[in-house]
């Protein structure tokens, strides 16, 4: 079991080495110095592939899934390409995301920003980063019908990640507490446009692109068109899967987690925090705008300590089993057996979404 996991990554990954030489190559052929290509090519290797992979493996698992059977090598590598696309895109948002949060450490080794002699050229990095997304999917699906469509959702994911980025440094700086900035409403905007779009909705849409499944023709109702309905799943999805990452932040003994919760001294707008000021008396209320994000033990346990007496820990037990049954009452909108979602030769699926919403429910990491 372990070993198919190992197996299944081993072969994504090298599916990166090779996209990375084509990128390498391009450099090569238009002439640039070698130490040009080695800082690209380090640029690459440290900050792409080091993640969980699991939103680009979801690509190659949803293709599966809506095509129904194994892939033959060109369609696994068309679907690995367009997951790595995502990875690409995470990459150059966490490169920039760790310069204007001056974090310290991803993904266990310094940000990449920290690096000796990178600094600000960071910047430039982490467009190449994104550029590099471009380059490959125009080398390799330009002929293709849907080519447009990969870049329109591209595009649009990317500006709703920027929208939900500037959400959040505005309503949480680092440095400037102000909870009354704070509210669950908030919450659920930064929320929605800083990963859901990008973690959830894009790497089904990209899958459903390479499988053939048609937009509904111009003029038919919006809420027919299977890529508005699987948005109108995945965007709560991946709602739902935040809210657990802010949960866990404050709930999961570090040694299950894999790390230590930082939400609370980082001054985040978690749900966590939103729910205790929701809640909070106006003394509770103070005891929160005294010890919320600020870089000290004994207060983050002053705000450990208020989450548990306002009862977060059942709030939250509440919300999942809200969230589940909400969202499995979405994907079972989606017509099964009879009435077509996507005219084409792949249809929709249940399986799809269910997939994801399996791998999260009760997750305790
Ligand atoms: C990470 O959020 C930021 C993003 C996923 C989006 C960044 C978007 C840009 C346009 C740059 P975070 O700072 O809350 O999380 P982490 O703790 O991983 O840094
Ligand atoms: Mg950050
Ligand atoms: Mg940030
Ligand atoms: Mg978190």
């Amino acid at each position: 079991m372990a070993d198919a996991k190992a197996q299944k990554r081993q072969k994504f990954e090298d599916v990166f080495s090779k996209l990375r030489e084509e990128l390498l190559d391009y450099l090569r052929q238009e002439g640039m110095p070698a130490d040009v290509v080695a800082w690209f090519k380090r640029n690459l290797d440290y900050n792409v592939p080091g993640g969980k992979l699991n939103r680009g493996m979801s690509v190659v698992d949803s293709v599966e899934i809506l095509k129904g059977r194994k892939l033959n090598d060109d369609e696994y590598f068309k679907a690995a390409l367009l997951g790595w696309c995502v990875e690409f895109l995470q990459a150059y948002f966490l490169i920039s995301d760790d310069m204007m949060d001056q974090s310290v450490t991803r993904r266990g080794q310094p940000c990449y920003y920290r690096l000796e002699g990178v600094n600000l050229i960071a910047i430039n990095d982490s467009y190449m980063v994104e550029g590099a997304i471009y380059y490959l999917l125009k080398k390799h699906f330009r002929s293709e019908p849907y080519y447009v469509y990969l870049l329109d959702v591209l595009h649009d994911t990317t500006f709703q990640t920027q929208i939900g980025q500037l959400i959040d440094m505005v309503t949480a700086p680092e440095d400037v507490v102000d909870l009354s900035k704070f509210s669950l409403d908030k919450h659920r905007k930064i929320v929605i446009f800083k990963t859901s779009y990008y973690s959830f909705y894009l790497p089904v849409a990209l899958a459903m692109y390479i499988c053939g499944i048609p937009h509904s023709p111009p003029g038919t109702h919006d809420a027919d068109d299977p890529y508005a309905l699987a948005e109108s799943i995945l965007v709560p999805l991946g709602e739902y899967f935040q809210v657990q990452d802010d949960f866990l932040d404050f709930a999961a003994p570090p040694e299950v987690l894999g790390k230590i919760g930082t939400d609370i001294i980082d001054n985040k707008c978690s749900w966590c925090v939103n729910t205790a000021l929701a809640l909070a008396s106006p003394a509770q209320r103070r005891v929160l705008d005294e010890s919320y994000g600020i870089k000290d033990k004994a207060a983050e346990a002053r705000v450990k300590a208020l989450y548990e007496e306002l009862g977060i820990r059942e709030r939250y037990a509440a919300y999942e089993e809200g969230a589940y049954r909400r969202i499995m009452g979405l994907i079972e909108t989606i017509p099964e057996g009879g009435k077509d979602v996507g005219a084409g030769e792949v249809r929709l699926k249940r399986e799809v979404f269910k997939a994801f919403l399996d791998k999260i429910y009760k997750r305790q990491k």
